[in-house]
């Protein structure tokens, strides 16, 4: 009777399959645990006649060596999938992990900005080399022989010329070269505004770099006057600085624009009451600004007694520092993620 039990169990162990923890538990409650099936044989032992009772008992000797080895081999095999296969060890319970977004450089947001408002108001952007010839950056704007901007001390220099010739090739210290190029290229009427880096021969420090980024702009057609600069400007400033902002234009002098006019805004930080963003004037200096010499529209072959045209330029570290309040050049170049992660969003 004992001996088919046995038999029963053995065949039932050796079919049976585990799959999870609760099943492992189910197999060692119903086959090796006090209360299980093997014990109860074990008890059920001494009402079994003498002379049998050594080879019954070898018997379950066997059938609990068996359940046992099945529980051993049951827990190894699903400790090793559980380990296998990593998504069992994730815990979906737990919040996710912060996602952390990246942000556009200040530069970036603020040279698009000014694009955004000039592009509506029908200005398209031109772009052209950051190294250039002599007559790109210099001699056709204007720039007398002698001009100190021609020198070492100012300007990056990759080949210069000994002679009369002018036949220099440098780092671009503006981007009215592109203004050039598109005039020699393009019968007025031209509306275009050119952003792109340039180059000056500068120590580094918080208010000074040898690397910069300019947005210039050059409006030429038939009866431009004084006045459309100043309302494009105007419009320019209350788009940038908020719309209460006013202009004021004070008298100037650049090689390549007569008369010329360096633009001020009212301060937005105080509103021009006075604080050190202005340094207590109420105004600071956004750009400058003038009508395009005509020597300069004759050097890039627009009759200069049947157009006229106005021209702008701006620094857009400059922009970027009023506007965001930041009083270090070097910020901009450094990519201290401190820095940057503030204009997340922006
Ligand atoms: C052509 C004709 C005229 C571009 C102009 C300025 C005035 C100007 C500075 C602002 C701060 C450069 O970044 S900055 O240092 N620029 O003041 N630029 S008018 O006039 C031109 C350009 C090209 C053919």
């Amino acid at each position: 009777m004992i001996t088919e039990k046995v038999k029963e169990l053995v065949s039932e162990i050796e079919a049976a399959s585990v799959t999870s923890k609760e099943q492992l538990e189910a197999f060692r409650l119903k086959y090796i645990s006090k209360k299980g099936a093997v014990t109860e044989l074990f008890d059920g032992l001494k009402n079994i006649p003498q002379e049998d009772r050594r080879a019954v008992g070898q018997e379950l000797n066997t059938l609990k060596n068996l359940a046992q080895n099945r529980f051993q081999e049951f827990s190894a095999t699903l400790e090793n999938t559980e380990t296998a296969n990593p998504e069992m060890l994730i815990d979906l319970t737990l919040p996710v992990a912060p996602h952390l977004q990246g942000s556009l450089h200040p530069l970036t947001i603020v040279r698009r900005r000014i694009i955004e408002i000039f592009e509506r108001m029908g200005f398209n952007v031109s772009y052209g080399p950051e190294i250039e010839k002599d007559w790109y950056n210099f001699s056709a704007l204007n720039f007398a022989d002698n001009h100190p901007a021609r020198e070492m001390q100012d300007t990056f220099f990759i080949s210069k010329s000994e002679g009369e010739v002018k036949d220099d090739v440098l780092l671009r210290t503006h981007t009215s070269n592109v203004q050039v190029r598109l005039m020699e290229k393009q019968k007025p009427p031209i509306r275009s505004i050119m952003p792109g880096r340039v180059f000056r021969n500068e120590a580094i420090s918080a208010r000074a770099h040898c690397v910069f980024h300019q947005v210039e702009g050059l409006y030429v057609d038939k009866n431009v006057s004084f006045k459309d600069l100043k309302d494009t400007l105007y419009h320019f400033a209350k788009e940038m600085f908020g719309k209460d902002s006013k202009i004021r234009l004070r008298p100037s002098y650049f090689p390549f624009t007569e008369p010329s006019a360096e633009i001020d805004v009212t301060c937005f930080i105080c509103k021009g009451k006075g604080c050190n963003v202005c340094k207590y004037s109420g105004w600071v200096e956004i750009a400058g600004s003038g009508m395009v010499d005509p020597n300069v529209l004759e050097n890039c072959g627009i009759d200069s007694e049947e157009y006229t045209g106005f021209a702008f330029g701006m620094g857009i570290e400059r922009i970027t520092m009023l506007r965001y309040g930041i009083n270090d050049l070097r910020l901009f170049t450094e990519n201290d993620v401190r820095f940057l992660r503030q204009f997340e969003g922006a």
